[in-house]
């Protein structure tokens, strides 16, 4: 029976991309073992410690051999290990000066033998866990010169966890956070968390959902919170937190929240004391206010700057930050919804405390699977602005659907605003870079939980790991990344590596075929936003409709944004608006965000618009397919139970695939009035089959 067990942990996944499973390739192998016998790890600390264990564990399952940690002199060690300062002071001798970034590393050669260095303990865990993805990804080793630093200051995770273990959101099971264990009881699983975003360079995490509960902020929640922190610091995480705007009247006995108010400042300055008093180094608060039945400061007549500087003021002290979402729309705005965020932020940009970065969401409207990059990221210079992605895929076929999002994020953050002139790129504004700001930071909505393989899909995992990758440096590129997530999770073999690293590439644009070609967005059910609802109109909150997003009558389909529509263009700097405005221009695949076509406009490859609406869901079908014949032959590198599984979700994504297809063309061609195209397979049901389908039990919701 252990057996059983065993093997079944061991190919659950839960070793993420940090199985270091012995390197394959025979020649690869012994050179490493030529150059890698003895390591001289300078140094003790909590961090160094554990990076001393995580070298010993990597080169030791890697090299298939036990490296001697012994040396205590680096001429007879084949790799240094210390911090910048201490090889001076040990070797006594100046060394070559390496400019090192405050949390990078270096890792490259000093008389023949291999040196990781860092400024600090951390960029010494970050350089250890880099150099075994080297070994990993079986890159040659003999001539290393890396100089490596995060290039956004704050690389965050947010869970969407309620303090009832449910996870807004979720696709993978219940939280992480035992509330109710904690102080005492410290999970074997939030030591390997921290290990895992340690080793993609995550530095911070918000432990609670953005629909917050003001619970988290009393006395007995901060313990256990101090408790994660501690668990945390020595992976170079630190711990955030949502804070509820209504919390000095929930759990204050305060009659108000005014942020403007001397005795809600006074409430919230002792509460941040006295967290910063358990958790020396809290990183802040991110707050979702007055957005979707939100508390905030305009309950009280007061502005979003009243409300951030208002809580930046008490964490100031403590070198706390304000993450503060400008994901904001409001029933009782007529405009666009893609316009409100804008229209209400972009007028405060300058006004914001220092330590106030505005968390923007990376398209206007709502995670969807394209959107436009969002016209804020332009549009705020005086502001330090934080993207926001979403990891977990709420509207991307949860955690059943394989879908690469880097590939996602690369687009939105390689993504021109023309801010200042052709080059100024979301990932410029990101990283500060594009306007000086003295701090930057990123978002990601987490996919974990409690699943033995931590994010559902397999493949969910991926999406973890390039998200973490691109916090670190958001100019990578996605195939990079995909081909680095192959080779640490499942192979090498370049017979694995290339059709897979394809696979995963293509992933995202097929996912956008099935469920919302041509720029329509926001099509999907009410509540779960799980599969197709184009019909639905009857939601109290216009916006909450998709027909309010897709506009589809007898003359056509889109959301005109120009100037005759919305006017929604005008929110981006010119050249980007001029693009999006001429219709030769648009790129096809935004062309309905922005434009009301007739069925039967013509496509720059002479096809009509219902045809190619039809041919683009198709293709996603076929895609989809395609996925599958190319997992069918990747089982010689996977072990059983991953392939197993893999393929059992790839037979529901195809499925699904065809329900989108089939809905929504369905739903569409009652408008168009028009035969489907030749190339798209006939539906398999009827619209009124589709429109019948419920799934009150989704998860997530
Ligand atoms: C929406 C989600 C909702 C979140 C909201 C947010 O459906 O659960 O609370 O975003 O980001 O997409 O605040």
């Amino acid at each position: 029976m252990l057996g059983f067990y065993s093997t079944a942990f061991s190919q659950s996944g839960y070793g993420l991309w940090l199985d270091y499973e012995k390197v394959n390739d025979a020649s690869i192998l012994s050179d490493y073992q030529n150059q890698i016998r003895s390591v001289y790890f300078l140094g003790e600390s909590e961090t160094l410690n554990l990076a001393r264990e995580e070298l010993k564990l990597g080169l030791n399952s890697l090299l298939g051999s036990s490296i001697d940690f012994s040396s205590t002199n680096s001429n007879n060690a084949s790799i240094t290990v210390a911090t910048f300062d201490q090889l001076e002071r040990k070797t006594q001798r100046k060394l070559k000066k390496i400019d090192i970034a405050k949390d990078g590393y270096y890792i490259g050669h000093d008389s023949g033998k291999i040196v990781i260095t860092a400024k600090e303990d951390i960029g010494i865990l970050y350089g250890v866990f880099n150099f075994i993805r080297l070994l990993q990804t079986q890159q040659p080793i003999d001539n290393l010169a890396i100089l490596d630093a995060p290039k956004i200051d704050l690389r965050i995770l947010n869970h969407w966890d309620n303090l009832d273990g449910t996870i807004e959101r979720g696709y993978a099971g219940k939280s992480l956070w035992k509330w109710q264990k904690l102080p005492k009881y410290i999970d074997q699983r939030y030591i390997d968390y921290a290990r895992a975003n340690a080793s993609i360079g995550i530095n911070g995490t918000v432990l609670t959902n953005v629909n917050a509960n003001a619970w988290v902020l009393t006395p007995s929640y901060i313990d256990k919170v101090a408790a994660l922190a501690d668990a945390f610091r020595p992976y170079g995480i630190k711990v955030y937190l949502t804070a509820r705007f209504s919390a000095p009247i929930e759990i204050g006995g305060l009659s108000t929240a005014d942020p403007l108010e001397a005795k809600v400042q006074q409430w919230w300055k002792t509460k941040i004391d006295s967290i910063y008093a358990k958790i020396p180094d809290f990183g802040g608060f991110l707050v979702k206010a007055n957005s979707e039945g939100q508390p905030g400061p305009q309950n009280y007549g007061r502005t979003h700057v009243d409300g951030a500087n208002m809580m930046a003021e008490a964490l100031e002290p403590h070198n706390g930050v304000v993450l503060w979402r400008a994901f904001v729309y409001s029933e009782h705005d007529a405009t666009d919804r893609a316009k409100q965020a804008y229209s209400e932020f972009v007028p405060m940009d300058g006004k914001f405390k220092e330590n106030v970065i505005v968390q923007v969401k990376n398209g206007a409207i709502d995670f969807q699977p394209r959107e436009p990059f969002h016209p804020i990221f332009g549009a705020m210079p005086k502001t330090a602005l934080a993207m926001e992605f979403q990891i977990t895929q709420e509207y991307l076929g949860f955690s059943t659907h394989l879908v690469f999002l880097p590939k996602l994020y690369e687009e939105v953050l390689q993504a021109d605003t023309y801010q200042q002139g052709k080059g100024s790129l979301v990932a410029k504004v990101i990283d500060g870079s594009l306007d000086n700001h003295k701090i930057s930071a990123i978002s990601g909505v987490s996919n974990i939980g409690s699943d033995l393989n931590w994010t559902g899909h397999p493949f969910a995992q991926a999406n973890w790991y390039g998200y973490g990758r691109l916090a670190w440096d958001p100019y990578l590129d996605s195939e990079t990344i995909a081909e680095q997530w192959l080779r640490s999770t499942y192979s090498n073999d370049k017979d694995f590596v290339k059709p897979m690293t394809d696979l995963l590439i293509e992933s995202r644009e097929a996912v956008v075929n099935y469920m919302t070609p041509l720029g329509l967005h926001h099509m999907m059910d009410t509540d779960h936003h799980y599969g197709p609802g184009p019909w639905v109109s009857e939601l109290p909150r216009p916006e909450w409709n998709p027909t309010y997003y897709h506009k589809a009558d007898s003359k056509g389909i889109g959301f005109d944004r120009t100037k005759q529509g919305s006017d929604a263009i005008a929110q981006y700097a010119d050249p980007v608006a001029k693009k999006f405005e001429q219709l030769d221009q648009v790129p096809e695949n935004l062309l309905l965000w922005f434009h009301h076509l007739p069925w039967d406009y013509t496509l720059s490859d002479g096809k009509t618009l219902w045809n190619s609406l039809g041919i683009h869901y198709q293709k996603g079908v076929d895609q989809v397919r395609e996925m599958k014949k190319v997992w069918e032959q990747m089982s010689p590198y996977v072990d059983p139970i991953s392939h197993k599984e893999v393929s059992m979700l790839l037979d529901i994504q195809l499925h699904e695939a065809i329900w989108w297809k089939d809905a929504c063309m369905l739903y569409f061609q009652k408008h168009s009035k028009l035969p489907f195209p030749k190339a798209m397979e006939k539906p398999k049901h009827s619209l009124k089959h589709y429109k019948s389908l419920k799934h009150p039990y989704a998860p997530g919701i």
